[in-house]
């Protein structure tokens, strides 16, 4: 049997996953108001074939609770926030999940750590709670992409990090009952950095392509039609510019990296500055494109999108927020109107929850995020001022980044 700790956005796929797959899981989460509700057989968040992956593990006869229980395996998916200021990870919830583990568990339990964490942190942070208990730590990190997550988690390589690489080989073992793709032993550290370094990749590989949109932009070139031609090239493969980034792992864990190799992390660190950069840069455009259609009310602009990225629901640093932050701070937000058809509750000022309504309220609209709701409408935005920063609108006289 095992003990999933953290039933949000990582740990209930993934215990839904092992239950589904014939293995026996309890799920426990501290927060009972969510437990409860997986109790009465809802899900939490919306996510591709989520649902479906529920009733499965129903069916295997998943429970839910909100306590730990004693087990030989326990995988712990808690949140790693980070701290703004010091750019470090607040590893307090995974040491608060293993000392609860340490309170019910057996002599030579199994601790699958799943969380994102930064290198070095296991050492640092979870051995000394172990210390001197006959106990096996794993990392392994967790690759699964929101708006796909039941199929990556399927089909995606992992890694296992381990001190000891028979235990390597057990996890490996509880992994493949679900998982088709790779997957790799290691050992602790490289799995820590291998995480932290993937994620890193791609930052840096959205700044170039932001970095590319402002030097178009400075220079009246199409930057979608560059990279559309460069990426014919067979060695290249450049991203999508955007509004920024967003989300709680790439716009996050490069900063590890530059807290902890502060003179070394260089590219690192100048790709987190573009892309942190970006929610500014949107709003200047549309300042500029205001003025060129005569527009002063800021309350007939629209921004379309909220969360960090299209078809799903999960908000946590969008681009969006970004920039009503920043218009906060600078005193110019005043009636900006916000829509998004996956925020369902108010969380920002002037917000609606119709995208008629929302349209109605408008002359200029800005694509933010691009949901499939607004690509398969995209006819209603004729007559409107748009700046799309996605790429995903062909409008006449369309505005991009
Ligand atoms: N974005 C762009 N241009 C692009 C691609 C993405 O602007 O060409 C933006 C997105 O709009 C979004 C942000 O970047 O705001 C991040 O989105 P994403 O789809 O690239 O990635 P995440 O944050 O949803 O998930 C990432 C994944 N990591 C990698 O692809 C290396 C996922 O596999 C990880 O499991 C996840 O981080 C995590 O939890 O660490």
């Amino acid at each position: 049997m095992i003990n999933v700790i953290g039933l949000g956005y990582i740990g209930l796929p993934t215990a839904l996953m092992f239950a589904a797959h014939g293995v026996e899981v309890t799920g426990t989460d501290y927060n009972k108001a969510l437990v409860d509700t997986l109790i009465a057989g809802r899900t939490t968040f919306d996510e591709d074939g989520l649902d479906e992956l529920f009733c499965r593990a129903v069916e295997q006869g998943i429970r839910f609770s909100h306590e730990y229980v004693s087990t030989d395996m326990y995988i712990v998916a808690v949140p790693t926030p980070y701290d703004k200021a010091s750019k470090k990870v607040d590893a307090e919830y995974v040491v608060q999940a293993v000392r609860n583990i340490m309170a019910v568990c057996p002599k030579d339990a199994v601790v699958v750590i799943e969380s994102t964490i930064s290198p070095g942190t296991i050492d640092k942070y979870v051995r000394p709670v172990v210390e001197g208990k006959e106990i096996h730590l794993v990392h392994a990190p967790e690759r699964i992409i929101p708006g796909n997550m039941v199929y990556e988690l399927k089909h995606n390589s992992r890694t296992i990090g381990a001190d000891d690489s028979k235990i390597g080989e057990k996890v490996k073992a509880l992994y493949s009952s679900f998982c088709e793709g790779e997957i790799v032993v290691t050992d602790i550290r490289t799995a820590e950095m291998t995480k932290v370094v993937e994620n890193t990749f791609r930052d840096i590989n959205i700044a170039f392509a932001n970095e590319l949109a402002k030097i178009c932009r400075s220079d009246n070139m199409d930057v979608y039609e560059i990279i559309r031609i460069a990426n014919k090239h067979p060695r290249v493969n450049i991203l999508s510019p955007g509004p920024g980034v967003g989300g709680h792992c790439i716009s996050v864990d490069p900063w590890f990296l530059v807290g902890d190799y502060p003179g070394l992390a260089n590219i690192i660190l100048a790709a987190r500055k573009i892309n942190d950069s970006m929610p500014d840069f949107v709003l200047e455009r549309i300042h500029n494109i205001m003025k060129e259609n005569h527009m002063s009310d800021v309350g007939r602009v629209g921004l379309y999108g909220l969360t960090y990225k299209e078809n799903v629901d999960d908000m946590r640093e969008s681009p969006t927020l970004q920039m009503l932050r920043s218009m906060d701070r600078h005193l110019c937000g005043g009636q900006i109107k916000v829509y998004d058809p996956y925020v369902t509750r108010d969380v920002v000022p002037n917000q609606y929850h119709s995208l008629d309504a929302f349209l109605e309220a408008v002359d200029m609209v800005v694509l933010l995020v691009g949901h499939d709701e607004i690509r398969e409408h995209m006819d209603r935005l004729k007559g409107k001022v748009v700046l799309d920063t996605r790429h995903i609108c062909f409008l006449d006289g369309v505005y991009r980044l």
